[in-house]
């Protein structure tokens, strides 16, 4: 069967101030951990390399400092490095800068220092204009575009893999798409605030929500998910934990317990797909997409 252990690296918060190169030391104390473990492969969170910018109304070089340029740029390249030396696999995300100057909210999957797949996120939640409300922004519309890459599936660790990132695990299109695909493992990072100004009576349902989206992706499409949070009180603003492992038959598998650095493990057979995929959500069986024209009409 195709077994292997997977990882998923939480991270306490990132300050303000702390530098790239402190964040990805981090990561590779997590990732030595992981290997330790067993690990083949080891999931981070989305904006892993810096502080959750978005929640700040920037303009400017005070925005333009939070983009990388290059991956791996210099603070990163220790990363790539030691994905090399382990011979481990790692996602990562962070805001992406094209020469061209776009700007996106991206995540990328590498084997062994080798970068295989890139995923732009495509559900930007939040809003485009400051909002002084708000005990904090959520900027993300009006500093990232909307993603442009759709959501591809790589081959990678004798699977398929698939990725999206935070907001993206809350709507059924993301993992139907991935699904449909053939998707055997999806890769998330999030970074979600314990506080929804806009519904704060839905503020005590944040962890049950982020287990219900991602158990729900999993069930309904057979597929297993590895999700890390940023968590804790970052600047001010409270992150939840609850960093997950869910099987194809939706179960969670591992579970972080706190809100810092925490690395879970758990061994994942990417053969488990099928016991869904054959059977209750056996697409070619039971799918009815004449009847869904709805879903991609404008
Ligand atoms: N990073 C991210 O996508 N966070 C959102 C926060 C809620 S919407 C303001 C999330 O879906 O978790």
């Amino acid at each position: 069967r195709r077994k292997l252990v997977a990882a998923v690296a939480q991270m306490g918060p990132v300050a303000r101030d702390e530098t790239r190169a402190s964040a990805v030391a981090r990561m590779c104390e997590m990732m030595r951990d992981a290997s330790g473990r067993g690990a083949r492969v080891v999931v981070f969170p989305e904006l892993a390399l810096t502080t959750f910018f978005p929640r700040w109304f920037l303009e400017g070089e005070a925005l333009s400092a939070w983009f990388e340029t290059e991956m791996p740029g210099p603070a990163v390249r220790p990363l790539f490095e030691l994905s090399q030396e382990l011979g481990m696999g790692f996602h990562l995300g962070y805001a992406e800068r094209t020469d061209a100057g776009r700007h996106f909210n991206t995540a990328i999957l590498v084997d062994g220092g080798r970068l295989l797949g890139k995923y732009r996120k495509v559900h930007l939640p939040g809003h485009r204009d400051e909002e002084s409300w708000r005990p904090f922004q959520h900027l993300e519309k009006r500093y990232f575009e909307t993603g442009d890459l759709g959501f591809p599936v790589f081959d990678a660790l004798g699977g398929k893999a698939g990725m999206c990132i935070c907001n993206d695990r809350r709507w059924p299109e993301t993992w139907r798409m991935l699904g449909l695909q053939g998707a055997e493992f999806v890769m998330l990072g999030y970074n979600t605030p314990a506080h929804y100004p806009p519904a704060p009576e839905h503020d005590h349902l944040q962890y049950f929500h982020n287990e219900l989206s991602i158990q729900a992706g999993c069930y309904q499409n057979g597929v297993w998910a590895l999700a890390a949070a940023k968590a804790g009180c970052e600047e001010g603003c409270d992150l939840i934990g609850g960093s997950l492992i869910v099987a194809p038959t939706g179960e969670i598998m591992a579970k972080a317990g706190g809100v810092e650095d925490e690395v879970i493990t758990a061994e994942i057979d990417l053969d488990r797909c099928a016991e869904i995929r054959r059977n209750i959500f056996d697409f070619a069986l039971h799918r009815e997409p004449q009847t869904y024209g709805l879903l991609t009409a404008l």
